[in-house]
């Protein structure tokens, strides 16, 4: 047997400046207990006058306990790929962290070849191990995220077994590891979206394990707001795209599989294509399940699910615990770098639908950042699957703070997805279908099926001030909307005789 440590016995152990990579992939399978002592610890060290900052590397974003709590504490110097806490957005828009947002398919291998320098600790959640003397084969709870690299790479490891997860989750699981881009790495051999190709274990080498806490802590999940009338008309819109091109055979009858974002809106998108008799049943290939996943594999709808991540409430996992002959067999937790691989969504020519803050007369989104500078979230996955998706989708309620904000402006204020990346935008007014239009055409439908009705005069009005050219901007007025938001708190209020 391992060591056995109590969570503040492991907090101990960590020092300022350390860099701590982490199991999970959202709020779902990150090592809870160690950080309630941590924060804890970082704060009694500030009050004595002492520095204590660790850097954060994880799959996507995690949960209170990890990048809430520890920034709130002030605790965390540099983080990396992805955040939806509310207390981290918080201090990271006072600049108190150093935030790398990045694409989270891209994560294990940045690691991999040190472009975050050495990795002092792993810290990875199990729902069971096997404690041999060379080698620890670590079994993981309801994520993937980039353990198998993590646990490769840190000089040492501490393991929570979380006896909260039923040790069967290693049933879901199938880790592998690509190989180095210089070492004639060959092809991902995921062929269909429910293939295994790896292990259902994590090997780590006995020596690196420091101790293991005994823990029993339900996940630190969120739920989403129910389905309102504007969601369900995305929804809605959604569906009618994806049958109409299914008549026009751009989509086979039998289907693609379906990638969905995180957020209200993805929800409530992917609970209209689940109970739209216009859409057949379909496979998931998705950085995350929601919740709504776990019901439609029950009822049949979807098929097959492969993710990096359950992001679901306890109770939806309990569901999946609760019938694992079912989801061992139909629901595959991968690695984030096979998840979100580029060439396994181009093979498997994967619908990917994702939700943005705000979307441009020619077809570039924002979903990170309001007015330039305040962060939201961050792309998280959004750009490894709309840049390589069969189809690209951009959803979003057409305005924001009760008509305050719209969502189609006329020059985005930070792009994440570019233009050449984005087949439709989605808003509860209609769908803007931009495949093979220029950018005249894309402004001409996104104005008439998306902007709201309030905004559209404006965008006109815009696009005539505009000198023209291949795609027509003013550089003076483009960001008139959001200046216009910022001095006199609505968009509506935009007078571009201030900006001539
Ligand atoms: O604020 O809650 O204070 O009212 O933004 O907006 O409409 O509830 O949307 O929950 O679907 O999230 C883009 C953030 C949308 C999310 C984003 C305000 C609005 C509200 C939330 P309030 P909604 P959702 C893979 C995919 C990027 C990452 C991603 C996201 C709040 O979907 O983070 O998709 N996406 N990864 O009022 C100012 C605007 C606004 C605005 C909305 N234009 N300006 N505020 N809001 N539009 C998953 C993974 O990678 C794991």
């Amino acid at each position: 047997m391992y060591r056995r440590l109590s969570a503040a016995e492991a907090a101990e152990l960590i020092h300022h400046g350390d860099t701590m990579a982490l199991s999970g992939f959202t709020p779902n399978a990150n090592p809870k207990a160690i950080f309630r002592e941590l924060s804890k610890r970082a704060i009694r060290l500030h009050e004595q006058g002492e520095e204590f900052q660790v850097g954060i590397l994880t799959g996507a974003s995690s949960c209170q306990s990890v990048e809430g709590d520890m920034a709130v504490a002030k605790a965390i110097k540099f983080r990396a790929p992805f955040s939806t806490n509310k207390d981290f957005r918080t201090h990271t828009n006072l600049g108190e962290v150093d935030y790398e947002d990045m694409h989270l398919g891209h994560m294990a291998e940045r690691l991999r070849h040190g472009f975050y320098g050495e990795i002092d600790w792993a810290i990875i959640e199990v729902s069971d191990m096997v404690e041999g003397d060379k080698e620890c084969r670590a079994y993981l709870t309801s994520a993937g995220g980039i353990v198998t690299t993590i646990a490769r790479l840190a000089k040492r490891v501490i393991l929570e077994h979380n006896q909260f997860h039923n040790p069967n989750s290693k049933y879901l699981h199938d880790t592998y590891e690509p190989a180095d881009c210089w070492q004639n790495r060959g092809p991902i051999m995921v062929l269909k979206p429910y293939d295994r190709i790896g292990e259902n274990y994590v090997s780590i080498p006995a020596e690196k394990i420091v101790g293991v806490i005994e823990s029993n802590i339900p996940e630190e999940a969120r739920s989403f707001p129910d389905v309102n009338a504007e969601t369900l008309q995305i929804g809605l819109n959604v569906a009618e795209l994806l049958s109409r091109d299914i008549q026009q055979g751009r989509i086979p009858e039998c289907f693609l599989p379906i990638q969905s974002g995180v957020g209200s809106t993805g929800n409530a998108v992917l609970k209209a294509l689940g109970t739209s008799p216009l859409i057949p049943r379909f496979n998931v290939y998705s950085e995350v399940i929601q919740d709504a996943v776990v019901d439609y594999m029950l009822e049949g709808k979807v098929i097959d699910a492969s993710c990096a991540a359950m992001t679901v409430t306890n109770e939806a996992l309990r569901k999946v615990y609760d019938n694992m002959d079912y989801f061992s067999k139909h629901l595959t937790l991968r690695q984030s770098e096979v998840a979100n691989s580029p060439e396994v969504i181009r093979r498997l020519g994967v619908i990917a639908m994702n939700t943005a803050l705000e979307c441009d007369l020619y077809g570039n989104e924002n979903s990170s950042h309001i007015c330039g500078s305040a962060l939201m979230n961050g792309i998280g996955g959004s750009c490894d699957y709309i840049r390589n998706g069969y189809i690209s989708i951009f959803t979003t309620p057409s305005t924001a703070k009760g008509g305050k904000i719209s969502a189609i402006v006329p020059m985005c204020s930070h792009i994440d997805s570019t233009e050449h990346d984005v087949d439709f935008i989605v808003t509860e007014q209609g769908y803007a279908d931009l495949r093979g239009k220029g950018p005249l055409r894309r402004a001409e439908e996104i104005i008439n099926k998306c902007a709201h009705p309030d905004y559209r005069p404006l965008l006109r009005e815009y696009l005539k001030l505009a000198p023209m050219g291949h795609e027509p901007q003013h550089m003076r007025a483009a960001l008139a909307f959001h200046d216009t938001f910022l001095r006199k708190g609505d968009m509506r209020l935009t007078d571009f005789s201030e900006y001539l």
